[in-house]
């Protein structure tokens, strides 16, 4: 395998990828900060699931008055007003992260200590914003998240976010690598369109919001990335004789990949 070729880097996703954030976190944010400020909109598991198809909580909220509230008027500047929802959500789920620390996935924990030591870079590639995401792995990791990742593109460092492949594009170009040596691993079907439109092949765990998306162009769609103790279900794809995801077997499905 060519140097250009050999796995240098792995690329997270963090909602549903590192941990299920969605239902029981972000959810139970939103409506927090719904009741907050006073609206009596409630999303519940069902609604979420269908809004979850926009990413970003800003424009889910937006999606969400076009679609469901379209009698609603904003009070003030409307922009304003989604700008204040959001932040006060954004505030509610790190003050939920910090208080009840939702738990890494199975062999999330295990993978990164495994790159590092085998001298990967590790970066994050989300939609959801930086104040988020550092509240869950600052909650979930015990460590700042810089110690732990090369580069965290979150959804303010880039104009669009996923399905657009610009957050992976940012990191590829912070890690100072080609699409073609780092490994993306995604929970969803934005997530997966964005790292292949950069042209990263991409390994799914599908999550318990994302179960039913469509995954095709995966290397392969995984229950979880698996322990020794308690290896992945292969939902989809090839394992290549992994029974858990581990730097070997990444190398492999890299190998394999035709991205
Ligand atoms: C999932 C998202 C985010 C979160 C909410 O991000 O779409 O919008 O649902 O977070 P990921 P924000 O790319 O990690 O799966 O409210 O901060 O957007
Ligand atoms: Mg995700």
């Amino acid at each position: 395998m060519s140097d250009a070729a050999a796995l240098r880097a792995l690329i997270f996703d963090v909602d549903g990828t590192l941990a299920e954030t969605e239902r029981d976190g972000h959810r139970v944010a939103f409506n927090q900060a719904f009741r907050d400020l006073g609206l009596d909109w409630h999303w519940d598991a069902a609604l979420y699931r269908e809004l979850l198809a926009v990413a970003g909580g800003r424009e889910r909220i937006e999606h969400f008055l076009r679609v469901h509230r379209q009698e609603f008027r904003a009070p003030g500047d409307r922009e304003a007003f989604l700008a204040r929802v959001h932040a006060a959500k954004t505030a509610r789920f790190a003050r939920l992260v910090a208080g009840q620390g939702l738990a890494l996935r199975p062999g999330v924990r295990r993978l990164l200590g495994e790159a590092r030591a085998a001298g990967l870079r590790l970066a994050i590639a989300t939609t959801a914003s930086a104040a988020a995401v550092a509240a869950l792995l600052r909650a979930c990791l015990g460590a700042e998240p810089d110690a732990v990742f090369d580069a965290i593109g979150s959804g303010e460092c880039v104009p669009r976010k996923k399905p657009a492949p610009d957050v992976y594009e940012w990191v590829l170009a912070r890690l100072g690598l080609a699409p073609s040596q780092c490994i993306a691993i995604e929970d969803s079907a934005p997530g997966l369109a964005a790292a292949r439109a950069a042209g990263i092949a991409t390994l799914v765990t599908a999550s318990d919001m994302t179960r039913d998306h469509d995954f095709t162009g995966a290397l392969a769609v995984l229950s979880d990335l698996g322990e020794p103790q308690a290896p992945f279900t292969l939902l989809a794809g090839a394992a290549h004789g992994a029974r858990w995801a581990d730097v070997a077997a990444l190398q492999r499905w890299l190998a394999a990949a035709t991205v």
